[in-house]
């Protein structure tokens, strides 16, 4: 038991989650974005929140901006900002859906002119990946139909295709490009990245620097995710994790919070597939909006619920899993399985955090802290995050 403790608490040391920017601002729904009391006026602002994030969780250690909401003069005071607050800056995320050239698509535009502008400004967020030594642009495309016949689906794809060759050949050495599919939204009849087929096609043309993203908001009600995560890891074409929770659409709740057993068995094939540790290259980001609950502490109970889907699958007993498996039992290899995910984590959770030197329960203390009325109290006028995304 002790020696499971030990290897199970040493990866969930090592484990990086990766918070966003726009989780921190103002958010809401196309009705009504509720204001919150402190939240960030600056990008600047917005890094240290999530330090804060980082400093009661201890895995939560960089943080992804968006462009244009984070864009300022100069990357490298904000990276140095950053490091000074014990943090770093993570992946960049390109925004071609907010302008209103954008209208019928970015790269996928029947116009060239709108085309070159979205393409060039995704250009422009590797020269800011150059400046803040962040590896990783994430793209998602708005593009897409409302109607058949509105346009051309395949041209669409030579479009895309275009585009995204353009990028990928500007992309540094350790530079990535993580491409992001939606199945539906803004776009209602077609999207032209609606599926993880979609975006590991045009990886696996692009080259081992493009990779997919999965955003477990992204998919049809029922759609299996962890077949997805086990397929794309055993292809090693997967990038990075967009986690939030969904009960309908694409909700952006927090993770873990609508389906904790989801959460497990994608953390589940993470684990079978050694794909946990940093090495793997797997980034494990949230994109989530925090439109009614108080955001700092709901980022921390997101990384929480990370965490304790990690240790349940971190848990599973692969012998005993195999031995079942290999036997052909099925009741027994399903009952391996739940044993673990109806294990109790959070005891060993709150002695990890112990040995850390953190407290072992983090939205207490954060609360305690009493950086959240100082907050409060300090910024007036925070700003939006710039959508309910
Ligand atoms: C949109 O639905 C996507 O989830 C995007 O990943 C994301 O929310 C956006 O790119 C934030 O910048
Ligand atoms: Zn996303
Ligand atoms: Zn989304």
């Amino acid at each position: 038991m002790t020696e499971t403790t030990d290897r199970v608490k040493a990866a969930l040391r090592a484990q990086r989650i990766e918070t966003p920017s726009w989780a921190y601002g103002n958010s809401g729904t196309r009705f009504k974005v509720f204001t919150q009391p402190g939240v960030p006026r600056t990008p600047f602002e917005k890094i240290d929140d999530a330090a804060q994030v980082h400093a009661f969780t201890g895995v939560a250690p960089t943080v992804a901006l968006h462009i244009p909401w984070d864009t300022v003069d100069d990357y490298r005071a904000l990276a140095d900002h950053a490091a000074e607050r014990g943090v770093a800056l993570g992946a960049i995320n390109s925004n071609v859906f907010q302008d209103d050239d954008y209208k019928l698509g970015s790269v996928t535009n029947p116009d060239p002119r709108v085309r070159r502008k979205a393409t060039d400004h995704l250009l422009d967020c590797v020269s800011i990946m150059d400046k803040t030594g962040s590896r990783d642009l994430k793209l998602w495309f708005s593009d897409g139909l409302n109607y058949p016949g509105q346009d051309n689906l395949a041209r669409r794809q030579d479009r895309l295709a275009e585009a995204l060759r353009e990028v990928y050949d500007r992309l540094g050495d350790d530079q990535r490009m993580l491409v992001e599919y939606k199945l539906f939204e803004p776009a209602f009849y077609a999207t032209d990245i609606p599926d993880w087929g979609t975006a590991f096609a045009h990886c696996v043309e692009l080259g081992p620097k493009a990779q997919v993203v999965i955003d477990t908001g992204h998919h049809a009600p029922g759609t299996n995710i962890e077949f997805i995560v086990a397929f794309l890891v055993r292809q090693k074409r997967l990038g990075a994790f967009d986690f939030n929770s969904r009960f309908y659409a694409d909700d952006d709740l927090m993770v873990g919070a609508a389906d904790p057993f989801q959460l497990f068995r994608i953390m589940h094939e993470i684990v079978r597939g050694d794909a946990l540790k940093p090495e793997a290259g797997i980034a494990f980001m949230l994109d989530q909006c925090h439109n009614i609950e108080a955001k700092i502490p709901a980022i921390i109970r997101s990384v929480l619920n990370v965490q304790e889907a990690t240790a349940k699958a971190l848990l599973v007993d692969v012998d005993a899993l195999e031995a079942a498996q290999d036997a052909g039992d099925v009741l027994e290899s399903n009952e391996v399985l739940m044993d673990a995910y109806n294990t109790d984590v959070r005891p060993l959770l709150a002695e990890l955090r112990t040995d850390m030197g953190l407290d072992p329960d983090p939205v207490r203390a954060y609360r305690r802290s009493g950086y959240g009325d100082r907050i409060s109290a300090d910024r007036v006028g925070g700003d939006q995050a710039g959508w309910g995304a």
